[in-house]
Order: C-alpha cells, then structure tokens, then sequence
C-alpha cells in the first residue's frame, strides 16, 4: 500500500498562480492553483484548502477524474502524510464487540462494493445566493460524480454488533483543530438512516483517493450532502444520545419549513441538520454571457438529485416558456450524474436564453424561485444561461 507523501506548499502555490477566473457573482475574481495530485482549481481560500473544480470539466465525462474534483476541508492541521499501511478505523462506543481494521482488513474481510454517487458540498453555489450569507464562497463547482468502491457501512457494524441502546454513529478523521477552543470536526448520521449504499470506500474511479479527498478512506454516503462524507476516517463510534457537537447542532442545519426556505427577516424558525440532495440540473458545454454559432446547436448537460433517478430532463430556449424532452444519457445508477442533450436552431443576431429543468422518478423537480436560507444550502433553481449568437 502507498504511502501518500504531501508537502503543501500552499503559499508557494498560491502565489505561483498565473491565472484568475472570476466566478458570477460580486468579488468572485479567484487565482487558480495545482496542489498536491490535483490539475488546475479554483482556489477559494488556501489554508484549509477549498478548491473548486472549474464547471467545463463536468462536459468531459460523467465521471469527475480524481485530480480535477473539488476539495473542502474545515480544519487547518490537515495530516500532510498519512500511512495507508498503518492506518486503522476504530469501531468503537455501544458496540459489542470494539473493531480496529486496516484498510487491508476492509478489502479482505468485507464484500468489495462499488456504487458511482455525486459528492456534492452543502454549500454548493452559496455564491449565488441573493442577498448573499456567509460561507465559503462557492459557484458550482462544490461537487463531483464518482465512482467509490469500499466496504459497506453496515457489514462493518454487523462486525462489530451494535448495541439496543445505539442512536446514531458518529464519525471522525484524522484532520485536528490547531486551536483548542475550536470544535473537532464530527459528524452523525442516525440508525434509521443508514442504508447498504454507504461505504468505507478505498478507491476512487478504480484508484487510491488523493489526500485531499480523505486518503486512504472516506465515508461514502450516496444522495447526502458531502458534510457526511468523513474523510481520513478513523473513528466510528455507536452513541446512545443524538449527537450535539458543534457541527450537528449549530452548523449544517437547514429550516425546516416548507421547501426548507425562509427570509432573511424571518427567526426562530425550527431547523433540522442538512441531510438530502435537492434535484439539480446544469448546461455543461457553454456558459451564461457566451457568443455561440447560428445554425443547429447541441446542448449538453448534467441532472443528479437524492438517489430517486432522473425521470427526465427539460430544456428551453425561450426562458423557460416552452419545453421540450431532452435525450438522456447513459444510466449509470440513481446517485451518479446523468448526462443530457438537446438541440435548438440558433438563429444569427438573436439572443436566448436557455435552461433546464430535471425531475426525478417521484415527481420532485427544480423550482423558478430560488430557495434562502442563512446556511446558503440547497440551492437547485431552474439556472438559466443568456447566449447571444454571432
Ligand atoms: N475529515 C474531514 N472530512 C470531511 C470534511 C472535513 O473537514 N474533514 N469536510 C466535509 C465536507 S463539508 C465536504 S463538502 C466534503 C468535501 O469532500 P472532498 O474534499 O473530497 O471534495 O468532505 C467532508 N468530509
Ligand atoms: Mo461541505
């Protein structure tokens, strides 16, 4: 098993950065930034490192590869090496019979699973959000589709045999506050919840994960935000209570209101953790402000939700006046990206504007009115993109 060896040369490779983009919104101008075993991103902010995968690269593939997907951790004393040899997973807490595995022991003892799934960040496109909320300032790119091979979740806790008494299970990494007063970072997903599409996976589309992305293993929690999805895992713990650290409890969570939507006036609102992908759609091969040729023109794009499967995909465009199907890609399972295509007939000097609507297999689909909410979480507005044509 490698050793992955990482010196994060951060400032070094910020400054290094020849070129900016500037994302949508207002102070969104960003350098872009090759860390360790990634291509070119987005840097957001350096230390801890928030890297947004540029939005073209979701037209290559279905697939997001390992070096262009997006990075986001909260905690500055991220491990520069980690030994995949030595590294052990403790399962630990209301359990009976307390495991430490290998990452060995999770491809020799357990069935090697694979599921292809959408990692996508809660705070996915809070740079969109209008007025704005704090938070990492995201366009996009806070996502990727992969495919994860691992062993399941519940086999290891089989193995490891929960007590009656088990609520929820919590999860840490290796990744370390620098300040005491800061929280660790921990997340929780109930009993009820956990279902055999979770994995401790391994590999990443057939190799070992970059560090960035939780070398040697990660939760994998299809149709869930990316919060869940722990990296560098190292402890699971059974607990008999539901979970109150910081990150259960004040972060993360989302209004629970209708549509999980409020305004910014509104208060004393009860909220519930963030937990369930909203249905999305995007255009991948132009973006809003583009000139595109006159004649036939193929639109092709991405549509991904919680793990229903995409039904179908709409496209406009006359801005979202008139429908009409677009063709679906390949099936790759309910939680991965699915692809789409449509053409329309640009005509020379005109203007449109184009947009797409997915609607998953239970009838759930994107909204004209876009969703608030102070966290900048669930975004999945109907997006719409403005091409002149010359
Ligand atoms: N150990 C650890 N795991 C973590 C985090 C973290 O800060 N530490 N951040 C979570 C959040 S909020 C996101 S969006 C995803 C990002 O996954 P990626 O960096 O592989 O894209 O990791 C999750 N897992
Ligand atoms: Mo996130």
């Amino acid at each position: 098993m490698t050793l992955a060896r990482l010196d994060f040369l951060i400032g070094a490779a910020s400054a290094a950065a020849a070129t900016t983009v500037d994302l949508p919104f207002a102070n969104g101008v960003r350098p872009l930034a090759a860390y360790p075993q990634k291509r070119d991103l987005i840097v957001l902010t350096p230390r801890p490192p928030l890297l947004e995968t540029p939005f073209r690269i979701f037209n290559d593939g279905v697939l997001t590869p390992n070096d262009a997907f997006y990075v986001r951790w909260h905690l500055a004393g991220i491990p520069t090496t980690v030994d995949g040899a030595t590294h052990q997973i403790k399962i630990h807490g209301s359990v009976k019979r307390p495991l430490s595995l290998s990452v060995e022991d999770l491809r020799t003892q357990f069935e090697r699973v694979e599921i292809i799934a959408v990692n996508q960040c809660s705070g996915n496109s809070r740079g969109l959000f209008s007025p704005r909320v704090p938070g990492g300032q995201w366009d996009n790119g806070a996502m990727g589709n992969a495919r994860w091979t691992g062993a399941r979740l519940l086999d290891v806790l089989a193995k490891a045999g929960l007590e009656d008494s088990a609520v929820q299970i919590r999860f840490r990494g290796l990744d370390q506050p620098l300040l005491d007063a800061t929280p660790p970072f921990v997340k929780a997903l109930s009993i009820g919840d956990l279902d055999e599409n979770m994995l401790i996976a391994y590999e990443m589309n057939g190799k070992p994960l970059p560090l960035l992305n939780g070398y040697p293993v990660r939760l994998v929690v299809p149709g869930w935000y990316a919060t869940y999805w722990m990296k560098m895992l190292a402890q699971i713990e059974a607990i008999d209570t539901v979970d109150d650290n910081f990150w259960m409890k004040t972060a993360y969570r989302i209004p629970d209101t209708p549509g999980n939507t409020v305004t910014p006036t509104d208060s004393g609102y009860p909220t519930i953790p963030i937990n369930k992908l909203t249905v999305r759609s995007f255009i991948t091969n132009l973006t809003s402000g583009q000139t595109i040729a006159p004649g036939t023109q193929t639109i092709r794009g991405i549509a991904f939700d919680s793990g229903k499967g995409i039904r179908h995909v709409d496209f406009s465009s006359d801005g979202g006046a008139n429908w009409r199907k677009a063709t679906l890609g390949e099936d790759h399972g309910n939680f991965s990206f699915r692809r789409w295509e449509s053409r329309f007939t640009a005509e020379r000097g005109a203007s449109y504007v184009l947009a797409c609507r997915a609607t998953t297999k239970d009838g759930e689909t994107q909204t004209a009115i876009p969703v608030w909410n102070p966290g900048g979480y669930l975004r999945n507005v109907i997006e719409t993109y403005e091409v002149r044509v010359a």
